[in-house]
């Protein structure tokens, strides 16, 4: 039997606490596969940003019974495909799992938001904060080719650090993080892959692409029965 793997955990600042390869190799082609067969239901799609209209570098879609959207009117979650009009595909059975082992919060996650990058895509410095629950932490995971995530206070303005995030990296972002502002600066060239021994990439991914997948609570959950 393979040994257990040895869990290292770093605290970026309180409460921004990055999981280096929580996900092994078996793990990420697992949640990739997944995540592919939600595609056929809820396919990658170009959003915009409210007012200009400008479109996003990335792709995105969601899993779950929320999904994050943006497109002139605004931000907000809703149940269906803003495409298609049909509802989410379910959150990965591996996903869930992260969540209940990383994010220390009693309720499942509503939303698993799917940013898909092409190797000359980004995100502009963000907060999350259009949900409901700002108690519950936002839990990402991510695939294929490594990022430049940049991370800095609860103002923009705030002095910023960076860090790369791997394949089958888990980012917890709660706690005194929950509102900072963060983004992705760029993708990472993949290393020549001389063993053949690189990561396996996901089929739906453009060349040295990267995908992540961003878990949120949104709505309050009921309060639960007191004896
Ligand atoms: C990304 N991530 O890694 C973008 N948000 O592609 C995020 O925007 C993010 O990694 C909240 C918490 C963790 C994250
Ligand atoms: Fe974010």
């Amino acid at each position: 039997m393979a040994p257990p793997v040895e869990r290292v955990s770093v605290e970026l600042m309180p409460g921004l606490i990055l999981h280096p390869g929580w996900l092994d190799g078996p793990a990420r082609t697992r949640l990739a596969a997944d995540l592919a067969a939600g595609f056929s239901v809820a396919p990658p799609y170009r959003p915009r940003m409210p007012r200009t209209g400008r479109p996003f570098s990335v792709t995105m879609t969601n899993c779950g019974p929320l999904g994050w959207v943006s497109d002139i009117a605004g931000y907000r979650y809703q149940a269906h495909h803003p495409e298609t009009g049909a509802p989410w595909p379910a959150i990965p059975e591996l996903a869930l799992r992260a969540w209940d082992d990383l994010s220390g919060y009693p309720a499942p996650p509503e939303a698993a938001l799917v940013n898909l990058y092409a190797a000359d895509a980004r995100m502009g410095l963000h907060q999350d904060r259009d949900e409901a629950t700002l108690d519950a932490p936002v839990l990402s995971l991510s695939l294929g080719a490594s990022a430049l995530f940049r991370y800095g206070g609860t103002s923009r303005s705030d002095p910023t650090r960076s860090v790369r995030l791997h394949a089958g990296d888990a980012l917890v972002m709660g706690g005194a993080a929950r509102l900072v502002h963060h983004g992705i600066d760029r993708i990472l060239p993949r290393p020549p892959d001389l063993l053949g021994a690189g990561e396996a990439m996901p089929a739906f991914l453009p060349p040295d692409g990267r995908c992540n997948l961003t878990l949120r609570r949104v709505t309050r959950p009921e309060p639960s029965p007191t004896a």
